[in-house]
């Protein structure tokens, strides 16, 4: 039979993921840097910590700890990201979460393609961050068509591409020679194109409207941004990075260091200033630079419940207030301290985190209980109190919009920022992207739910063996 045949679509993933990491190595050396900071960091944390290197041993994949667990791209057209949705299902990566950075500055409105399920998470979690521009919301209705016109004429995936995925669509799934094939076709719209799609007049007047803009419509193809592995110590990469050569943003972005992690830290290098060069009016090339390149490093903690999240919101908020992280970095201390003194009224146990209702929790049989038997129904608080079920956190498998602004905005230089009307619009979103996203704290909600069952099934399981 035909299916037997197929390759996972994990594996195709995570064929793809390696691939991603070969070719932006090659493309951007100081992201290679930044992986050897972050393995040599990883090794030294679990050196020192026997306890965390049990507890990975157990939950994750240890010798793959360093490897990518995200990266981003910056789409033009509807077209495009419905085909993206099409591509990225072939590798079981599925539209979670929407997030508006509109408000933020960036003329953007974002989902996460990630795979869904523990089995796939832990087999590769690998996601891709995919924004798609909204010309709508620039004002110069003249560079709008004109930019519009621009992205109509481009095609960014092979033919390869298309017909592999529709092969996909039509048999349920690829043989091995075509999953390669497929990796190594989806690999070129990712590519990095260092010889414009427009002239250096036209450059210059789509990154003066936003330099978002001219990222986007200036190019052949959605080159990946960045990708973004795992740390197990993010404060000290960030405090490392200068040694290596390499230039942090100013600050941390997410909650503060804590002993229990919530959601999700991130910071990055600045993006690169790469030479370029635009199409002259006699066919001619023109020697230029463009910026847009980085490479990032990430920490993920508990997943919170819409309580949780809008506490967070809420002390996120407050110590802005106090202070605005400047993009020099002039003041990352006092934000760090107004950041961190917020932060206490946020539990920092387990237990309290989950007794407030504030975090997900996957809940599990102790030794105990898995040897006890059960009459009559029980509370889940009194089987915990009892020693019978124990919970660990649910790791956060998404982004952040403010998060994800700060990192957008790091990297578009430290210019002025521009200020758009708040206007999110998930239903032109998901109009474009062909179907609804993925609902991120039912997901959380419903896992939570399935291990509580679970639980209790099995403590009437060995009732009724009894
Ligand atoms: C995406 C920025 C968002 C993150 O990790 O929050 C992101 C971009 O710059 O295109 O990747
Ligand atoms: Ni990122």
């Amino acid at each position: 039979m035909k299916e037997n045949s197929f390759v996972s679509a994990d594996e195709i993933r995570s064929a793809f993921s390696a691939a991603m990491s070969v070719m932006y190595r090659e493309e951007v050396p100081a992201y290679g840097t930044l992986m050897e900071l972050v393995a040599k960091v990883n090794a030294n944390t679990l050196a020192a910590d026997a306890t965390l290197k049990d507890r990975l041993e157990a939950t994750d994949t240890l010798d793959r700890i360093s490897e990518e667990r995200h990266g981003a791209i910056r789409l033009g057209t509807p077209a495009e990201l419905s085909m993206m949705r099409r591509v990225f299902a072939v590798m079981g990566m599925y539209p979670v979460g929407y997030y508006d950075l509109s408000t933020a500055g960036v003329p953007v409105h974002s989902t996460a393609f990630r795979p869904v399920g523990d089995a796939a998470l832990k087999r590769n979690p690998f996601r891709v961050f995919t924004s798609l521009l909204r010309l709508d919301l620039i004002a110069d209705e003249t560079l709008r068509a004109e930019a519009e016109a621009i992205l109509r004429e481009r095609r960014i995936f092979t033919p390869g591409a298309v017909e592999l995925t529709e092969t996909a669509e039509r048999d349920g799934g690829l043989d091995k020679a075509d999953a390669e094939r497929f990796v190594a076709e989806v690999l070129e719209t990712f590519r990095w194109h260092d010889k414009a799609n427009v002239s250096a007049d036209m450059y210059k007047r789509l990154h003066d409207a936003h330099r978002l803009i001219a990222d986007v419509v200036s190019f052949k193809g959605p080159h990946i941004n960045h990708l973004t592995p795992r740390t197990l110590d993010i404060d000290e990469i960030q405090a490392l990075m200068p040694e290596y050569g390499i230039a942090p943003k100013a600050v941390v972005e997410g909650p503060p260091t804590r002993k229990c992690p919530i959601l999700l830290r991130q910071t990055s290098f600045k993006a690169l200033e790469e030479p370029v060069s635009f199409r002259d009016a006699d066919g001619g090339w023109k020697a230029g630079s463009h910026t847009a390149r980085f490479g990032e490093i990430e920490q993920r903690g508990i997943a919170l419940t819409p309580k949780g999240r809008g506490l967070y919101d809420r002390l996120l908020d407050e110590s802005r207030k106090i202070v605005r992280p400047a993009a020099d970095g002039s003041n990352a201390k006092q934000y760090e301290a107004a950041l961190a003194q917020a932060f206490e009224a946020f539990p920092d146990s387990w237990a309290e985190i989950r007794e407030a209702g504030l975090g997900y929790f996957s809940y599990s049989l102790t030794e105990r209980g898995r040897r006890t038997k059960l009459t009559g129904s029980r509370d889940l608080d009194s089987l915990i109190s009892d020693g019978l079920v124990e919970f660990d956190p649910i790791v956060y498998e998404d982004f952040l919009p403010v998060s994800a602004a700060g990192i957008f905005q790091s990297n578009l230089g430290d210019g002025a920022q521009q200020e758009f009307v708040a206007s999110p619009n998930q239903k032109r979103f998901e109009t474009d992207l062909g179907v609804a996203v993925l609902n991120e704290f039912d997901h959380y909600a419903g896992i939570e739910q399935a291990s509580i069952e679970n639980c209790l099934r099995a403590l009437s399981a060995a009732m009724a063996a009894e």
